[in-house]
C-alpha cells in the first residue's frame, strides 16, 4: 500500500514514520509514505502558496497552481491512487470507511491549510472529501495522520498477533470491556473474579456481556446501528438488571 500526502507541512509526520507500529511497517516496507510541498512546486521568487479570498474577508486559500503542479507530480508515480481532500465539510471517517482504504493498493490526501482551497481544484481533482469529527483543526495534517493510522493497523502482518484482528471482528461497533492486570488488588479494589478462573468460556462471555453493557451506557446508538444477537441481548439484559440493582 502507498500514501501519498500533499501537506505544506511535512515535518508533521516525523514522528509517525518513525514510531511504534506505523514506523515498523514503513519499515518493513509494507507501507510507503510520500511527501510532497506544494511550496516546491511554486513559480515565484517568493514561493507563494496562498492567496486571498474573491469576495473578501478574513484568512486566506491555498493556490491553486502549486497544488495543481504538485497533483500532476503525484499522479505520474500513483497513477490508481483516488484523491482525498480532508476537510470540516467532509464525510465522518468511521471504521468501515478505514476497512475500505485498507483493500486499495493507495490513497493520495490533500491536507489543507489556511481557510481551505479553490473550490474548483476540488471539482476537477478530488475523488472524496474526509472529515475526522466535528470540532475545528487548524489543517488536515493530523486528520491523513488519523486516517493512515486507523488504516495501516488493518493491513496483514502489521499488527503482532493475527487475534488483534480477529478479537476486533467479535467485538465491531462495540466499546471496549474494561481491562485490568497485576496487581490483584489495589486500595482495596478487587481484579473481577471471573478473570481469575481460568475458565475462558465464562471471561470471553463476561468480557462481552462488559462491552455490550458499557456501550449500552455511553453509546447507545452504536448498540441501534449493530444490532444484537440473541445470546448479545440476552447479556445486555443481564447487564442491565445488576446495573439497575446497583442504583
Ligand atoms: C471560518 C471557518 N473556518 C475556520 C474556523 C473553517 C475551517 C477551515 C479550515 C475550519 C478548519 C480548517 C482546518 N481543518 C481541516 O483542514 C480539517 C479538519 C477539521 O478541522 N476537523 C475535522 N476534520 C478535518 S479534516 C481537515
Amino acid at each position: 500500500m502507498r500514501f501519498d500526502v500533499i501537506t505544506l507541512f511535512p515535518e508533521f509526520f516525523n514522528t509517525f514514520v518513525n514510531t511504534g507500529v506505523t514506523g515498523k511497517a514503513l519499515r518493513n516496507g509494507l507501507v510507503n509514505l510520500s511527501l510532497w510541498n506544494p511550496r516546491n512546486y511554486t513559480k515565484d521568487l517568493h514561493r507563494t502558496v496562498d492567496d486571498r479570498p474573491y469576495g473578501g474577508g478574513p484568512g486566506m486559500l491555498m493556490l491553486v497552481a502549486p497544488l495543481q503542479a504538485t497533483l500532476q507530480a503525484v499522479k505520474s508515480q500513483a497513477p490508481n491512487s483516488p484523491i482525498a481532500y480532508l476537510s470540516p465539510q467532509g464525510q465522518v471517517f468511521t471504521q468501515k470507511i478505514a476497512q475500505n482504504l485498507a483493500q486499495r493498493s493507495g490513497t493520495i490526501f490533500i491536507a489543507g491549510r489556511y481557510e481551505g482551497v479553490d473550490e474548483r481544484l476540488l471539482e476537477r481533482y478530488v475523488d472524496e472529501e474526509w472529515s475526522i469529527g466535528d470540532y475545528v483543526l487548524t489543517g488536515g495534517e493530523i486528520p491523513a495522520l488519523a486516517i493512515m493510522d486507523a488504516v495501516i493497523r488493518l493491513l496483514p502482518g502489521v499488527l503482532g498477533h493475527v487475534a488483534s484482528a480477529i478479537e476486533d471482528s467479535y467485538t465491531d461497533g462495540l466499546l471496549d470491556c474494561p481491562h485490568y492486570t497485576r496487581p490483584e488488588e489495589i486500595e482495596g479494589m478487587q481484579v473481577p473474579k471471573v478473570l481469575l478462573s481460568g475458565n475462558h468460556a465464562a471471561i470471553n462471555e463476561w468480557r462481552l456481556q462488559q462491552a455490550l453493557g458499557r456501550t449500552w451506557l455511553r453509546r447507545p446508538n452504536l448498540l441501534k446501528q449493530r444490532g444484537l444477537s440473541p445470546k448479545e441481548q440476552r447479556l445486555l439484559e443481564g447487564f442491565i438488571s445488576s446495573w439497575t440493582l446497583d442504583k
